[in-house]
């Protein structure tokens, strides 16, 4: 199979993997093998980033092997070539083979600590979610807003994925990707996400959103995400840390809404919590007992 072929294929299945995403133009073909550019500001910068190293890595890997292979064919022994004993210690040479990587490094290192700290500022956030990692799933709080839920692989994946279920998994609308309940965020507004776990190492990871942490018993993460405002639709992700069994098994759905939208919806579920937990009003005293305790009082 041609290298070409391989390709092709890699990028089928690249496209077969993330084709539950809303469609974004920007994204197909050749895109796909690529990290995503996301629906953040942060998410963007990553990709620009990612890029902008991949790109100093290629001229690099150019300059190398190019100067690599043309010293190997230039100077084969065929063509009568004797090696020069000459070069073993060069100071001037050394200097500039130490120099020229430190200034790389420094030119890649100073917009990377850029975005590291805008990454790490969770101030300032409008909205808190606390999201446990579990075996297997996940659960979201709402910080003040008493709304608590947990998301775990929808029915129709969890069927069948069972062995010998007889259902082809090709039939299941987002197979492995989907959840009976996604974490609902808004749009436009910034949420800070507090991420731990309650028995194993888990991973909290949605590409779209730039966000990849670890969920550690006993420990709070955070991370801070903005989704472009106006920008609505579904993002899909995975635990990203082997965390047993049914590690593969616990995927992640954001559902990104406007802030009316959101605002509504937790307005509703936290109503409907809070009924749902209310205590059963006690039934009214037998007439009996009740007309006793006033003559006794
Ligand atoms: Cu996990």
């Amino acid at each position: 199979m041609t290298i070409r072929k391989t390709l092709a294929r890699l990028a089928l299945s690249a496209a077969a993997g993330v084709a539950t995403l809303p469609a974004r133009a920007e994204e197909s073909g050749w895109a796909q093998l690529n990290m995503p550019r996301g629906v953040t500001d942060i998410s963007r910068k990553i990709y620009a980033l990612h890029m902008e190293i991949f790109w100093v890595c290629v001229a690099i890997g150019v300059v190398v092997f190019g100067a690599m292979i043309w010293s190997l064919i230039r100077y084969r022994k065929s063509r009568g070539a004797i090696a020069d004993t000459t070069l073993v210690h060069n100071t001037r040479v050394e200097v500039v083979w130490t120099i020229v990587p430190v200034i790389i490094l420094i030119a890649m290192a100073v917009p990377a600590a850029r975005t590291l700290v805008e990454i790490e500022d969770t101030s300032k956030s409008a909205l808190d979610i606390k999201v446990t990692g579990f075996q297997w799933g996940w659960e979201y709080e709402y910080l003040d807003a008493g709304v608590t839920y947990y998301s775990h692989l929808d029915r129709a994946s969890d069927a069948a994925r069972e062995l010998g279920s007889g259902i082809d998994p090709t039939t299941v609308p987002h197979y492995l990707l989907n959840v009976d309940r996604p974490l609902v965020v808004p749009n436009g507004v910034k949420v800070r996400v507090l991420i731990t776990a309650a028995d194993v190492i888990h991973s909290w990871w949605v590409k779209d959103l730039g966000i990849k942490k670890d969920a550690i018993p006993g420990f709070v993460n955070e991370a801070w995400f903005k989704v472009d405002d106006g920008w609505t639709g579904l993002l899909r992700g995975n635990c990203a840390e082997l965390c047993g069994r049914d590690h593969g098994f616990m995927p992640i759905v954001v559902d990104v809404r406007s802030k009316a939208d959101f605002d509504a919806w937790l307005k509703n579920t936290a109503a409907e919590q809070k009924q749902a937990a209310a205590p059963i009003p006690p039934a009214a005293p037998p007439a009996t007992a009740a007309a006793s305790a006033a003559a006794s009082g």
